[in-house]
């Protein structure tokens, strides 16, 4: 978000807080993430490659004298109550995101009171930019600076991804909540999601920009999906497995094993492990290209990922395969592929910084042709992660 943004982002939160509750609050900051590639590769104990961007959670909170639970959304408008003892799912599926990372932080015996809490946001919904993540960082964030619990980053960004996975429901892995705990300004994270080590990889090129195109679609079967496909991963390691017990994860298969063990036995499952075994390679590939630069061969992975998403994998969808296509079909685009769980959301481009305005009416304009909807586009800024905010 540029600075204006985030300044009356910021005041927002900041007077409808003031209006609905007591007292001066702690103002928390989380962004939304982009991921150049490693797609469904971070519950595999794969490698990803994200990035914090400027689009944002902001989250305001202070405490209360007794244990309730106090929610407002601006975007919303909509406000909840709970209480430390009853944290219920809530059919406006919002609260469901702060009252996860209360419930993750009670079963990690961390003492906690009631709070206030009001936050808005710029993060467009549904887009694939993980506002759900971020809402669960600046609360874990939060409430950590508020009751002084002293978690350390990675576990912030542990019980956020243990809300979602629990309360809410969707298995998803690291990804989302670790880049938005641990965004860094002008860098790509590579994070190795089996033991959560990761390496900072500049990503500044000023004759580069990252461009979404945000298809306004999201399909209904998002989750079940996801959770599905996690399913199938899982269920080609158990096939390997029986063959070759070293192989713990996805991470440590090969194709020819899956040739060999998953393919007879079931086809679908085969092309699911083998997007997610040949993905983990091209990541590893492509953080060498950007090593040197070669940001030519690092597009044209970014669309061999689309193209494993779309037929192995089978996670895209009809709107994300056109604005791909129409991607391809301009030279000032090096890269471009669906970005994030899927069925809908943005995809992710890598443009010629020159080219930014004409890619965008160009690809915007045949995309309204094509589907008789409007894209949104953002120029995505690589920022840094969640943090504290001043109230001034
Ligand atoms: C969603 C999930 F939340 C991530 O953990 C990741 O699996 C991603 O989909 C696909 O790469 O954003």
């Amino acid at each position: 978000m540029d600075m204006t943004t985030a300044t009356s982002l910021r005041d927002s939160v900041y007077e409808k807080y003031n209006e609905l509750f007591d007292g001066t609050p702690i103002l928390v900051r989380s962004p939304g993430r982009v991921n150049l590639i490693g797609e469904h590769t971070d519950y595999n104990n794969g490698l990803v490659l994200p990035a914090a961007i400027d689009k944002n959670i902001i989250l305001a909170i202070g405490k209360r004298e007794d244990n309730a639970i106090q929610l407002y959304s601006l975007d919303q408008q909509q406000s909840h109550t709970a209480t430390l003892d009853t944290l219920a799912r809530s059919p406006l599926l919002w609260p469901d995101y702060i009252l996860g990372v209360v419930q993750q932080l009670i079963k990690r015996s961390h003492t906690l009171g009631g709070f206030n809490l009001a936050f808005g946001g710029d993060i467009p919904q549904g887009a694939g930019l993980s506002s759900s993540a971020a809402l669960e960082c600046a609360t874990a964030f939060a409430l950590n600076e508020l009751f002084q619990l002293d978690i350390q980053p990675l576990d912030i960004a542990l019980v956020a991804q243990a809300a979602e996975n629990e309360f809410v429901g969707v298995k998803c892995g690291l990804m989302d909540q670790f880049a938005s705990v641990f965004g860094k300004e002008q860098r790509l994270i590579k994070l190795d999601c089996a033991d959560f080590t990761h390496e900072y990889i500049p990503f500044n090129n000023p004759d580069l920009r990252i461009v979404l195109f945000d298809t306004q679609v999201k399909h209904s079967l998002a989750s079940s999906a996801y959770n599905e496909r996690r399913e199938q991963c899982e269920y080609g390691v158990t096939l390997i497995q029986k063959h070759c017990p070293d192989v713990k994860s996805l991470r440590d298969a090969t194709l020819a094993q899956l040739e060999q063990y998953v393919k007879p036995i079931d086809e679908v499952v085969y092309n699911r492990c083998h997007y997610v075994v040949s993905e983990i390679q091209r990541l590893r590939d492509g953080c060498e290209d950007l090593k040197k630069d070669d940001f030519e061969t690092f597009g044209k992975r970014m669309f061999e990922t689309h193209d494993g998403l779309q037929h192995r994998y089978e996670v895209s969808c009809g709107e994300l395969d056109i604005l791909v296509d129409l991607a391809r079909g301009n030279d000032a685009v090096l890269g471009a592929r669906m970005m994030g769980g899927g069925f809908g959301g943005c995809t992710i481009n890598l443009v010629k910084a020159s080219s930014v305005q004409e890619v965008v009416s160009e690809i915007a304009e045949a995309y309204a042709k094509k589907t008789g909807r409007e894209a949104q586009v953002y120029v995505a800024k690589i920022s840094d992660g969640t943090s504290l905010i001043n109230n001034d």
